[in-house]
């Protein structure tokens, strides 16, 4: 371990647009069942189901369409779109995993650092398992995991037990409000993926990693101090 990521030991990320673009493939298949109903969709308005579960991303949408389900409707359309998103991942290969993911995991690794993966995706270990990333992470904790919708932050604290870490030693990487929001009420670091205007209660915003230092995000995030740990 480097002296600069003493403090720093848990990497926890978010997969779908941190590590890679499944989110356009969730769009796809959520438009299309979108249009099957009548309800429009379009694409900024996928951003407010970025972090919702499968069920909370239905309901979503229902409710802007203003239409009712019973549950029984509901399990039945949450299957049909999810049988059309893994018809999108199925044949994902490791080319599509975001650039310098890759090099980012390897370099926070060769420091010593643990890494995490925590996804509200269900479909979250076929997908590192097609890009060839399951390798890179120590914990892998997917949609079946937490109970509680972010921003409860239980997807994140129970891949901080697992990592046998506290927040305040872990940096969360997530590209959703609703996951800063959860990371911050959780007392981790956070850093934004995407762009400062979207995520201004993140500690750090950067567009990405490509050409990220691990150097850098260490230096900056330690400047700062995580958010008071709830519960
Ligand atoms: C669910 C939703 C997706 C997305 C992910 C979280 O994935 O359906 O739209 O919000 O959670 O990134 P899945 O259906 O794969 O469990």
């Amino acid at each position: 371990m480097t002296d600069l990521s003493e403090k720093m030991k848990g990497f926890i990320f978010n997969l779908d647009g941190v590590i890679v673009d499944t989110a356009k493939y969730h769009y796809i298949a959520w438009r299309r069942l979108a249009d099957e109903m009548g309800v429009d969709f379009p694409p900024e308005q996928h951003e407010n189901l970025r972090s919702l579960s499968r069920m909370e991303s239905l309901e979503k949408i229902l409710e802007w369409g203003g239409l009712y389900m019973t549950e029984a409707e509901k399990l039945h359309w949450a299957d049909v779109k999810n049988n059309w998103y893994q018809g999108l991942v199925a044949n994902m290969t490791p080319e599509e995993v975001l650039p310098g993911v890759v090099p980012f995991l390897n370099a926070v690794r060769n420091s010593g650092g643990r890494t995490a993966l925590s996804s509200a995706s269900r479909n979250a270990r076929a997908v590192l398992k097609s890009t060839r990333l399951e390798s890179y992470f120590d914990v892998i904790l997917d949609g079946s995991a937490a109970r509680k919708a972010k921003p409860h932050p239980e997807c994140f604290l129970l891949a901080a037990i697992a990592l046998h870490l506290s927040p305040s030693e872990c940096i969360v990487f997530d590209d959703a409000v609703l996951g800063v929001q959860a990371a911050r009420i959780g007392g981790f670091h956070i850093v934004g993926i995407g762009k400062p205007e979207h995520l201004p209660d993140a500690e750090l915003v950067i567009p990405g990693f490509a050409d990220c230092r691990l150097s850098d995000i260490l230096i900056a995030v330690e400047k700062m101090s995580p958010a008071v740990t709830v519960g």
